[in-house]
């Protein structure tokens, strides 16, 4: 990671503390035209952007066909590959061949948002203990406000993942990821009532109005809100949880991680 890029030292740091930090990955333009290809797609289905009685998810999911189109292979500002240069290492990634999973979530009919209780880590987090090699990012094509469904992620988590996964003897790191998970969530009040599906009181002030400390670390759900085209870059290692939508429009958001390569970078 270099202070040479489009992120500065201030952003620099809020990565590496909060463990995310917002750029823009797309144009306004191609997130909408990336938003309307979910509609084309979606209305196959019979899903219908004009008539809200109809949109429902249907099982089969949409992400397969529309990351093969032009747009989902292609649509990447030059500014948000300067930062995953900045991050990762010129010449140390491969620009993915898509723009990754489809997030999409009709409002629903709650009394209130509340904070989800089924949160996870991608990747190894191991790779993250010294310095970040594997990064996710959520971008927005439509515009998600607060309660809008936009992913929710616990600021400060990817050190307390990682520093887990650091004291795990080798006999632990060989089980299953499912059971290293489940301890995780075992291992602190704060997080097995984070994960507590009988845990229903208070979530938001509990959770987001205040930090925590767990671990030494200073833990706070934070809700990623955006416009069509801003994006997030989080620590792969951070908690996060898909979320409520309690306001009248869908959102529409693309999750995709990306790693740093181990080889030696090719910069010819
Ligand atoms: O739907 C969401 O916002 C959550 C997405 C998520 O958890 C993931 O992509 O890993």
């Amino acid at each position: 990671m270099t202070t040479d890029g489009p992120l500065n030292k201030q952003d620099l740091e809020q990565l590496r503390t909060r463990g995310y930090v917002k750029v823009r990955a797309f144009t306004a333009e191609d997130a909408a035209e990336m938003e309307s290809t979910i509609w084309r797609r979606l209305e196959r289905e019979g899903v219908l952007q004009d008539d809200p009685a109809t949109w429902r998810k249907y099982p089969g999911g949409v992400s397969r066909s529309v990351r093969n189109s032009r747009i989902f292979r292609e649509a990447m500002t030059a500014e948000f590959a300067a930062v995953v240069d900045q991050l990762l290492g010129q010449g140390r990634w491969h620009p993915p061949k898509d723009r990754g999973t489809v997030l999409y979530t009709f409002p629903q009919q709650r009394e209130s948002w509340d904070i989800a209780t089924d949160w996870h880590w991608h990747g190894n987090p191991l790779r993250n203990v010294d310095q970040l090699r594997d990064i996710f990012i959520f971008c927005f094509l439509s515009k998600v406000d607060p309660e809008g469904g936009g992913t929710v992620l616990v600021e400060g988590s990817h050190h307390v993942v990682c520093k887990f996964y650091s004291e795990l003897t080798p006999q632990q790191l060989d089980l299953k990821v499912k059971h290293i998970k489940q301890k995780f969530f075992a291992s602190h009040t704060w997080l097995r009532n984070l994960t507590n599906k009988r845990d229903s009181e208070d979530r938001r002030q509990r959770f987001m109005d205040k930090s925590t400390d767990v671990l030494g670390h200073p833990l706070r759900v934070v809700e990623l809100t955006g416009d069509p085209g801003e994006a997030y870059v989080t620590n792969m290692s951070a908690l996060h949880s898909r979320s409520f939508n309690v306001l009248n429009r869908p959102r529409f958001m693309t999750a995709k991680g990306i790693s740093q390569s181990d080889a030696a970078p090719n910069l010819e």
